[in-house]
């Protein structure tokens, strides 16, 4: 057996982080052999409710989890952290304006940047769920200077596996028949889920996505509406947002950071731009990435059409917004 990882999720008092917690447990994630001090960070006034889960985490009685700290110490959390889930975030309350809860979030996420400078393994691989999550994913990676900002990604699984489930739907086929789906840029409701360069297997035979579903109009207009507003309808008829499916995405994006992507297939994960397929730079936009060696690479050399490019413009110019936002937060 491995020495036990310290793994962090923040927002451990939250929905999420309640399903999450389970999968970590299960060793669904790092693996069956690899054990987990877990990290559990939330704010002060929840603490209570973490007792709650640390309570149900030590009645799982599962094998792999060594430590438990619940804490509302960002130092004590992020010590010696080798993998960490930026869940927690400020929510977007009645009346708040989409500037003020950016501007509530680039703080936890400037705090969160700091400390895990200041106390993680300088080669922690850090998803950001919490929203907006590209940007917090940027604002992290900023204040944590001696941590490479390729260890720093957000989560656009979760849009990944919606797409996935709505093509093998439409094509009648269990869900991993479907294959390198890509979803392009913000999680927000400007993201471009591309099925263009997906694949799916019919009747033992490997085909193009737009060939077998042959209905581009569809592609182009209600499949990609569909996914841009898949949270708000989940929401709309839970009056809570996505956390099962949320959790088993962050889940997801972690296991194929860690141990890899299958040949031949490629994931999307929000990444620091480094300016592929004519991105600006220095923005967390979503890319189809392949995964080795716990180190990813963006697929290179996928061709981009003329409607794909009018999206892909959209959600970039979005992020450079948030971005500006952001510093106009921060250094004002
Ligand atoms: P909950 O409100 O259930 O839980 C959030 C938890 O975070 C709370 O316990 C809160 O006290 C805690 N928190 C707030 N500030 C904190 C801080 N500074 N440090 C540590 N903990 C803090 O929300 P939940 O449904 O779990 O969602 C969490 C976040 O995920 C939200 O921002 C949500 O918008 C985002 N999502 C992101 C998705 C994605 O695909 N990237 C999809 C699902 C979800 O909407």
């Amino acid at each position: 057996m491995a020495e036990p990882i310290n793994v962090v999720v923040t927002g451990a008092a939250g929905q999420i982080a309640y399903s999450l917690l389970y999968q970590l447990a299960a060793g669904s994630v790092f693996g069956p052999n690899q054990p987990i001090n877990l990290r559990l960070l939330d704010i002060a006034p929840m603490v209570d409710v973490l007792k709650g889960v640390v309570m149900e985490l030590e009645d799982l009685a599962l094998p792999l989890v060594r430590e438990i700290l619940p804490t509302a110490d960002p130092a004590a959390a992020f010590k010696d952290a080798a993998a960490a889930f930026l869940v927690g975030a400020m929510p977007r309350k009645q009346g708040m304006e989409r500037k003020d809860l950016l501007a509530a979030n680039v703080k936890i996420f400037k705090d969160q940047g700091e400390a895990l400078d200041k106390y993680a393994c300088k080669d922690v691989k850090v998803l950001v769920v919490g929203n907006p999550a590209n940007t917090n994913a940027l604002i992290c990676s900023h204040y944590a200077p001696s941590i490479p900002k390729e260890n720093f990604t957000a989560m656009t699984r979760l849009d990944q596996n919606r797409a996935q489930a709505s093509l093998a739907a439409r094509l009648g086929v269990q869900v991993d028949k479907v294959q390198n789906v890509i979803i392009w840029g913000n999680h927000s409701s400007t993201q471009y889920p591309d099925a263009a360069h997906a694949s799916v297997e019919l009747n033992d035979k490997v085909s193009s996505v737009p060939a077998a579903i042959n209905d581009d109009a569809w592609l182009n207009g209600v499949f990609v509406e569909k996914i841009q507003k898949r949270g708000a309808e989940v929401i709309a008829a839970r009056k809570m947002s996505s956390a099962m499916s949320a959790a088993k995405a962050a889940g997801d994006h972690m296991r194929d950071w860690w141990m890899g992507t299958k040949p031949g297939s490629w994931i999307s994960m929000g990444v620091v731009s480094d300016g592929s397929y004519g991105i600006p730079k220095d923005i967390v936009f979503s890319f189809p990435v392949t995964i080795k060696n716990k180190k990813y690479e963006i697929v290179q050399g996928l061709s981009i059409n003329d409607f794909a490019r009018s999206k892909l413009t959209i959600t970039a110019k979005e992020l450079e917004e948030e971005r500006a936002e952001a510093h106009q937060v921060l250094m004002p």
